[in-house]
Order: C-alpha cells, then structure tokens, then sequence
C-alpha cells in the first residue's frame, strides 16, 4: 500500500531533469588561427564578440605542440586533411580564448559561419574574411561537452578569470 502511494505521489510530483537547460554562464572556446593573427584579424574577431555582449573569460597567444593539438583534433585524426591541419594550426602562434553567455557555443558557431568559407554566408567571420576550408582563420567549440574539454586543454583553471560584467544587467533580463 504505501509503495504503491509512493509510486503514485513519485509520479504526481517527479520533474523532468531540465536537460539542455540554458545557463547565462555557458562557456566556449574560440581561437584565432595562425592565418588570423597573420592577417591581422585578430581584433576583428575579438570585436564582434565583445560587440554581440559575449563576456570575455580567458585569452591568451600561444604557438601549440604538435601533440596538443593532435589531442585538440582527436575526433579528425582519421580524416585525410588530418596531418596537414595539425602542421597549419602549429604553424605560427593562434589566440586562444575563452567566452561566456547564454547559448554562447551555439551562437558562436553561427557567428563563425561554415566550416567551409565558400558556404559561410556574409556576415559571418568566415564569410567575410577568408576563402578556402584549409585556412577558415578561427575555430569554435561544437558543443558544450566538447567546448568543456576544449577549455580544459587549452587553459588551466586559474587563466580563468571570475568577474562580473557591468553589461551583464543590461543584457540579460
Ligand atoms: P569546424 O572547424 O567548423 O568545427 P571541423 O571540426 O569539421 O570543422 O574541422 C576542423 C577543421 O579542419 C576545420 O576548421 C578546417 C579543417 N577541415 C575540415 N574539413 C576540411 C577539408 N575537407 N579539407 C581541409 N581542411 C578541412
Ligand atoms: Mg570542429
């Protein structure tokens, strides 16, 4: 009897997990690739996040290893273009960031545009400022999960900065 209200009282009142649930402190991993910094475009893209109200987190120049970056692009390492992306994306220092906001991996993506420029639309980063799918100047998590992984590898703990915006009350309601 009592497991039997317990079941039914369990099933009254049991809320779904939120699953997906969109939190304002959403984290991604954005970088500027060697082509980028060598273009100097490396303001230009820092600018449209800031512009878009995205809260900058962590960032800093580094010219990564080999391995590290073979580890940042694990999930390509059978992919044709594999070797030649590691070599071009260790080719030269890149911007390493870290940003924040609401649906900010997702919307970062679409601020990127296209893996391949020719398929970015105008407006995008891609779209606007380069050419082939070997050179696309700028990298974006593709999910939280991932964006997670991808700000640990990049950045220890401690490069992350916690404070708070005066934007923040202005952007979101
Ligand atoms: P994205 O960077 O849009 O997440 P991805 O993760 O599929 O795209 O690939 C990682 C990078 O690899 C991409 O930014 C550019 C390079 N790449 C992808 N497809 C390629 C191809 N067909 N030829 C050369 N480089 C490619
Ligand atoms: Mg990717």
């Amino acid at each position: 009897m009592i497991v039997t209200l317990q079941l039914i009282f369990g099933y009254l009142f049991w809320k779904k997990p939120a699953k997906n649930k969109m939190s304002n402190t959403e984290r991604t991993f954005i970088a500027i690739k060697p082509d980028g910094v060598q273009r100097g475009l490396v303001g230009k893209i820092i600018q449209r996040f800031e512009e878009k109200g995205f809260k900058l987190v962590a960032m800093k120049m580094i010219q990564a290893s080999q391995a590290h970056l073979e580890e940042h692009y694990a999930d390509l390492s059978k992919k044709p273009f594999f070797p030649g992306l590691v070599k071009y994306m260790g080719s030269g220092p890149v911007v390493a960031m870290v940003w924040e906001g609401l649906g900010v991996v997702k919307t970062g993506r679409v601020m990127l545009g296209e893996t391949d420029p020719a398929k970015s639309l105008p407006g995008t980063i891609r779209g606007d400022y380069c050419i082939h799918v070997g050179r696309n100047i700028c990298h974006g998590s593709d999910a939280v999960d991932s964006a997670n992984k991808e700000i640990k590898l990049w950045f220890k703990d401690a490069e992350l900065s916690d404070y708070k915006s005066c934007e923040s009350d202005w952007l979101y309601e």
